[in-house]
């Protein structure tokens, strides 16, 4: 074995799985972000995007010759970086699990996995996630005669792993708190050997605690993997992922591997955070985790990132709540600056600390447009355009605050239509850029509707 005896480690596999939808990954990206998990303290990284087509679509063609030379040399760069490279296909979409149909599939299954073998891969995957057919029987014995196939040709057959149909706790578990049928009858007859992964409690929902990988693990008859939807951002294409990995189960466990973006360079802050985690997990801190990545990856434009980047880190809609909140530093600023508004004893200076962090914010993103390296840039110029169009109506808002509290009619109302026409601007811009809802953009609402100075206001200026 050239890698690292497993044993020893809380998380003997530990990766990222690119196994997002939209754009894969350019094989210069996966060759650097190779590197990059090698240097981070990763072993492991799963080949799944889901828009390859014969990785799904077309997944029983076997690959041209061009890509798969273009693999051929993924798989030489992850041997030099010690990173098990994982070959998954997606057959769910179509693949006959009974009769006569099904033995083709096994036979069309593993001649495209023996001509990644011939490349020097040695862990494979295969994946049922979303898709319609729930055979949990027919799958497992699917996936129960490839292990054992490969198995009795191979003696140097690595990891096999796979991910159910029911991929997360809630949809695998009936209201009696049993497994539902097809979760059941995938746990039974799956072979001990192939490792589950599962997403955790939703498909993107945080934090994950021991509590509930136990719960689980015992729902399932087996130690389940994790396969965590952070940063991938394929859901909600407008806002960034740009912060730590929530906190995750503190014991161990078999196998952890992080979704990202379709955006290598940016995807990396997240990426580092849960390396760190996955070296450590019980001493894993994600604040303090995330500070040292923007630090190590920016450079000089460290303590501007930190600023842009925290106000993109939390994603949530009605089935995802992943991510910790955004600008937690804005956000406390701006809460106790409420408390005390208009005449409370620490008014004055609560607002100080509100234009300044303001301040800070816009400084941050004109100077992250001249700064950040041109592959980042690529990766957020929309999100940091209006990044600094929020911070722009932020200090709008708070200037039109102090003109509330001092009763100036004329400068309200002039504000306030500045106000109107930024909070415009931004609006149309939120379908490609979305960010800093809870922090900046609460901040800005609340301005613009906080009442004036009760009878104070006339237009003596
Ligand atoms: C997909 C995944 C996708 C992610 C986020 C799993 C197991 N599968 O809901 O490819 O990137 O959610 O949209 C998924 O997570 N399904």
């Amino acid at each position: 074995m050239p890698f690292e005896t497993a044993e020893a480690a809380p998380i003997p596999l530990r990766g990222i799985i690119e196994g997002f939808y939209g754009t894969p990954w350019q094989m210069q990206e996966r060759l650097d972000i190779l590197s990059f998990a090698h240097k981070s303290g990763y072993n492991a990284y799963i080949y799944a995007p889901k828009d390859d087509p014969y990785h799904r679509e077309k997944w029983r063609e076997p690959y041209p010759a061009d890509k798969l030379a273009e693999l051929g040399q993924l798989v030489k760069q992850a041997k030099k970086e010690n990173v098990h490279f994982i070959f998954a296909v997606s057959p769910g979409l179509d693949v006959s699990l009974h009769g006569y149909k099904s033995l083709q599939d096994e036979e069309k299954m593993l001649i495209k996995l023996e001509s990644l073998y011939s490349l020097g891969v040695r862990d494979f995957a295969i994946f049922f996630d979303d898709i319609k057919d729930k055979d949990g029987a027919g799958q497992a014995a699917f996936l129960n005669h490839i292990y054992a196939r490969m198995k009795l040709r191979h003696g140097d057959l690595g990891n096999f792993l796979t991910v159910p149909t029911e991929y997360f706790y809630e949809d695998m578990v009936t209201a009696e708190g049993t497994r539902k049928s097809y979760t059941d009858a995938f746990a039974k007859n799956l072979n001990p050997h192939i490792l589950v992964l599962y997403t955790g409690e939703g498909v993107a929902k945080a934090p994950l605690t021991d509590a509930e990988l136990e719960k689980a693990d015992k729902l399932y008859g087996r130690a389940l993997g994790v396969w965590w939807n952070y940063p991938v951002t394929d859901y909600m294409e407008n806002k960034l992922a740009l912060g730590p990995m929530d906190e995750l189960p503190k014991k161990g466990l078999p196998a952890v591997f992080f979704n990202p973006m379709k955006y290598e360079a940016l995807s990396r802050i997240a990426l580092a955070t849960g390396a760190d985690y996955a070296k450590d997990p019980a001493h894993y801190s994600p604040e303090k985790s995330w500070q040292q990545a923007v630090c190590k990856q920016y450079g000089p434009a460290a303590q501007d990132m930190l600023l842009f980047a925290a106000n993109s880190r939390h994603l949530e809609n009605d089935w995802a709540n992943i991510g910790l909140p955004d600008d937690p530093d804005f956000q406390q600023k701006a809460a106790k600056m409420w408390q005390s508004w208009p005449n409370g004893r620490t008014f004055a200076e609560d607002y100080q600390a509100v234009a300044e962090a303001v301040k800070m914010r816009q400084r941050s993103a004109v100077k992250l447009q001249q700064n950040l390296p041109p592959a980042v840039l690529d990766e957020c110029r929309p999100q940091l355009l209006q990044y600094g169009r929020l911070a722009d109506a932020s200090e709008t808002a708070r200037l039109l605050l102090s003109a509330k509290k001092q009763g100036k009619a004329v400068q309200v109302r002039s504000l306030q239509q500045k106000l109107a026409y930024e909070k415009k601007v931004i609006e149309q811009h939120k379908k490609e850029a979305t960010l800093s809802e809870q922090a900046m953009g609460a901040f800005i609402q609340r301005a613009e509707a906080a009442e004036t100075a009760a009878g104070s206001v006339h237009d003596a200026e």
